[in-house]
């Protein structure tokens, strides 16, 4: 039994090893997006590693959307971000999730009067105040996403209360979003959306719009995002009636 439970202890940290190893290879460009992995059994023989704890290692890296297999056809490194469209996640935590450092450039902060659409967005009155981000979000210095967001200033009370994420402040302030409403849509690029991205004027984004609900119906944020066309692939599961 001694024997039996050391063994295991010792299989547990070899694929925590080995998974965080091809993260760092995949994350510093040593493994590069589209590029094949060896298969399992090769790979267990280079690393002299056991083809289940390849296997887990793998898999985790799949499940964290680092890694795809294609039936088949092997593993390889993911070309794209993978993100779902059913789920209530931040940037951040998509980021997070495939072990990447997610930052936001604020390029407009501030506090003004509702537009007519943020009204509407936002079930607010003319007149009432809201509290505004235009940021620019990265991961490993690449521009990701362009993001307008409005807040009403009764849910927010200063635009300073934001750091890197909106959500994580809305947590710290004991803001529980409940649900969203998103819609999603193809654009391109303007010259200055495309000047702040670092892409060419007229590259294909997403555009997506998302309001979203507390439990009581009061909606905490209208944003309009605009994300890398080419850098995410979305995802949902869906059900038969
Ligand atoms: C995501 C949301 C956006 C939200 C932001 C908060 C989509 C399409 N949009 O980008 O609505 O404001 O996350 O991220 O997912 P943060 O907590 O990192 O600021």
């Amino acid at each position: 039994a001694e024997f039996h439970r050391q063994g295991e202890a010792r299989r547990a940290p070899a694929y925590q090893h080995l998974r965080r190893t091809l993260q760092h290879a995949i994350e510093n460009g040593e493994l590069k997006p589209g590029q094949a992995l060896p298969g399992e059994r090769e790979l267990g023989k280079r690393l002299e590693l056991s083809r289940v704890t390849v296997r887990k290692a793998i898999a985790g890296l799949v499940a964290d959307g680092l890694l795809v297999q294609r039936q088949g056809a092997g593993t390889f490194v993911a070309e794209r971000i993978v993100k779902s469209f059913s789920q209530l996640t931040s940037f951040t935590d998509d980021l997070r999730a495939r072990g990447l450092d997610p930052k936001s450039v604020f390029l407009e902060r501030g506090v003004g009067e509702v537009t007519p659409e943020e009204a509407m967005a936002l079930n607010l009155s003319p007149g009432a105040l809201v509290v505004r981000y235009y940021r620019l979000r990265t991961a490993a210095e690449q521009p990701l996403a362009l993001e307008r967001t409005a807040v009403p200033q009764s849910v927010l009370a200063d635009p300073a209360l934001v750091g890197n994420s909106l959500y994580a402040t809305f947590a710290r302030l004991g803001i529980r979003p409940a649900r969203a409403l998103q819609r999603l849509r193809a654009i391109a690029f303007d010259a200055e959306q495309a000047r702040l991205m670092h892409l060419p004027e007229g590259s294909p984004g997403l555009f997506i719009e998302r309001r979203t609900f507390l439990e009581d119906g009061r909606v905490v944020e209208f944003t309009r995002s605009f994300y890398r066309g080419d850098a995410y692939d979305f995802v949902a599961e869906l059900h038969s009636e």
